[in-house]
């Protein structure tokens, strides 16, 4: 029975090694990106093929993963595709709707023994939340042989199990410094912030706020607001009338005349969701759409906030 154990040991351990990925040569460096952030990518690429020395890389950048940059690298060729994404997606100052999709570094070698970085910038749109997984496929070419860093694992699949994964990068609850000040521009509209406060369990109807500023020369209307949650959506206003607080529709929207700003907020011009089917909780942002008289329908996030003490709740008892 002994003479068997040193088999028996071996062959665990040669089964341990194999259901890792330690083997995996092309990762990112950091592992966690804060959501809607700029993620500073790092691909190490920790050894050669077989041996040969490593003469290019060339990763793919993901849908939802906007506005990539390389960054210049001494002696290297940077080649560069662009497309347009699936989706316009809030950037900087304004919006984004196509970008780098591919990039590819050559023109040099990294011998098979030493290691080297390729990085460019992204920002890691709202299409990610927290807990999504975000993968950089990446094809390793050296002079003799390639490496396809470009296995995604299948729902359930542990990407360990997979020879070659693709780098991937998990997206985190960004930390809380205050609110994020987010502005999307469409034409001469400035949206700005648009938020909600977390919905009881039970309750049907639900307020959103955001800030609206018109920097062109004609008016327009916010005329609507609909988000998967609710049955529908209308624009709202409240007042007080007597001493009681109302609220009521506001007959063909809300009207933004050019250089002003409109701001909707609790116990004021509000969009009322009704009929809602799954209250939005605390930290989870409601993808939504407003439509506009003369911009059209709009793509907008909101984030959700606590139950605050200001009482939109009472506000929201029709
Ligand atoms: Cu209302």
């Amino acid at each position: 029975m002994t003479t068997f154990l040193p088999g028996l040991a071996l062959g665990a351990a040669a089964f341990a090694a194999a259901s890792t990925c330690a083997v995996a040569h092309a990762v990112l460096e950091r592992s966690e990106a804060p959501e809607s952030s700029f993620y500073r990518a790092v691909i190490q690429i920790t050894h050669g093929c077989d041996g040969s020395p490593t003469t290019s890389v060339t990763v793919t950048v993901p849908e939802g993963a906007i506005g990539a940059r390389p960054l210049v690298k001494p002696g290297w060729n940077v080649a560069i595709k662009r497309g347009a994404y699936a989706r316009t997606y809030p950037f900087v100052h304004g919006s984004i709707a196509e970008g780098v999709k591919e990039i590819t570094w050559a023109g040099s070698s990294v011998p098979a023994d030493q290691f080297d970085e390729f990085v460019f910038s992204v920002r890691m749109s709202d299409a990610f939340r927290p807990g999504d997984t975000v993968r950089f496929p990446v094809i390793q070419t050296c002079e003799a042989g390639q490496y396809r860093w470009v296995e995604i694992p299948a729902a359930g699949q542990d990407a360990h199990a997979l020879a070659r994964p693709a780098p991937a990068v998990r997206i985190v609850a960004a930390p809380s410094t205050g609110p994020e000040i987010s502005v999307l521009k469409v034409g001469s509209l400035a949206i700005e912030q648009p938020w909600m406060r977390a919905v009881p369990a039970g309750a049907r109807v639900a307020g959103g706020y955001l800030r609206i500023t018109n920097g062109g020369s004609e008016p327009d209307r916010l005329v609507g607001a609909s988000i998967p949650q609710a049955g529908r959506g209308e624009v709202h206003e409240m007042s007080t009338e007597g001493g009681i607080m109302r609220m009521r529709e506001v007959e063909g929207g809300i009207e933004i005349r050019p250089g002003r700003t409109i701001e909707l907020k609790p116990g004021g011009f509000h969009l009322m969701f009704m009929d809602v089917t799954s209250g939005p909780k605390e930290g989870e942002a409601v993808r939504g759409t407003l439509t506009f008289e003369k911009a059209g329908r709009v793509d907008v996030t909101f984030r959700v906030s606590g139950l605050g003490a200001q009482g939109p709740a009472a506000e929201h008892q029709h």
